[in-house]
């Protein structure tokens, strides 16, 4: 019975994804054959798009980007990408694309915004965030855990193996020992000499775009249509010992919901943990926004209230149909979209543009 359910949820799947590739199409088509009766090159167009944000004009990219599997990133997470869309390829789940995709900045130790080589707190600790979400409502999450390179598949343990949603500091580290994961020393030369130039001003303050901000947030969406996501991040530099940002909060830098769509965050975690921007996102694409659409209203619920000129949040969505869009407070955010082997980068439209 289970078995035939299964099939039949897959059948349905298929059916959908095939209407959705021929509508696609359809529409690539029919904005071509417009563009060409307008005497304009297709292949300027194609171009462009490849480095802008469709939806900064006024849009969505639902007009001309659709469809799945998809593996779309924070920042320029390229590698992970790769990583991700070779789980989806061999048709893997959605699930294990997304945990195998955020282990590539997580074990990179010139990622200094992620796992191994993520910048220490003000004491010299490296913290790790991390969070997990499947397609069936589940989620599991690591806050404050030092000394495991991959605070991502720990969370996926939570999820998988326990009765819990978060475990932190300590516990999590216990947790993490008894499930077979290595202890190790994540503070890498370069990490400490910057800590200790650092420490000689101690000033903190976040800088835009650069110091803070690599998080990586990831939503992949497998063969069957179903999403999951992940992100994780050794949190803001120089922070507090014990301070616990957005990106473990399932609502706040993660959210999904397999009925609607997925939303993820990077840069001020307090900012967006006062507006629960990602579960925010997904209700909004609920509601009927498109992804773009709903990003960009979750950033104005914070510029609305918040000091946003001096710091950044990015947030990026996608919807079921494999439409995706993105919104920051600050230019600069780029995300990493796939949708075959290549990669696409782009950049994100702003509340604050560039000349501003
Ligand atoms: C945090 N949101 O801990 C994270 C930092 C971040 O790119 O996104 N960095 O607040």
């Amino acid at each position: 019975m289970r078995s035939l359910r299964v099939l039949l949820k897959k059948l349905i799947f298929q059916t959908n994804q095939q209407i959705n590739k021929l509508m696609f199409s359809r529409r690539k088509f029919l904005s071509r054959s417009l563009l060409s009766s307008f005497g304009i090159a297709v292949g300027g167009i194609t171009t462009s798009c490849a480095n802008t944000d469709t939806s900064d004009h006024g849009n969505n990219t639902s007009l001309n980007d659709s469809g799945f599997p998809l593996v779309i990133s924070t920042w320029d997470n390229h590698e992970a990408n790769s990583a991700a869309w070779s789980i989806l390829e061999k048709k893997g789940s959605a699930l294990d694309a997304v945990e195998v995709g955020v282990r590539i900045p997580e074990a990179d130790p010139k990622d200094s915004s992620v796992g191994y080589g993520g910048r220490p707190d003000r004491d010299g600790n490296v913290t790790l965030d991390a969070c997990i979400m499947d397609s069936e409502g589940n989620g599991g999450s690591v806050c404050f855990l030092q000394h495991i390179k991959h605070p991502v598949s720990v969370a996926r343990k939570v999820m998988e193996d326990t009765p819990h949603v978060i475990l932190a500091g300590e516990g999590a580290l216990k947790f993490a020992l008894e499930k077979g994961f290595k202890k190790e020393n994540l503070l890498t030369q370069s990490s400490k000499k910057a800590w200790e130039k650092w420490k000689k001003e101690s000033n903190y303050k976040p800088v835009i775009n650069i110091e803070n901000h690599d998080t990586i947030g990831m939503l992949t969406i497998d063969e069957n249509g179903d999403i999951a996501g992940a992100c994780t991040t050794s949190g803001v530099a120089y922070k507090l010992h014990g301070r616990v940002g957005d990106s473990p909060i399932l609502g706040a830098g993660l959210y999904v919901d397999n009925e609607v769509g997925g939303a993820t965050s990077t840069g001020l975690g307090e900012a967006v943990l006062k507006t629960l921007g990602s579960f925010l996102v997904v209700e909004l694409m609920r509601q009927g926004k498109s992804p773009y659409e709903a990003c960009k209203e979750a950033v104005m619920r914070i510029a609305r209230k918040q000091k946003y000129k001096d710091f950044q949040v990015g947030y990026l969505a996608v919807n079921k149909k494999g439409e995706y869009g993105a919104y920051a407070i600050q230019p600069g955010f780029e995300y990493v979209v796939s949708r075959d082997p290549e990669n696409k980068l782009i950049n994100s439209d702003s509340y604050i543009k560039k000349e501003d």
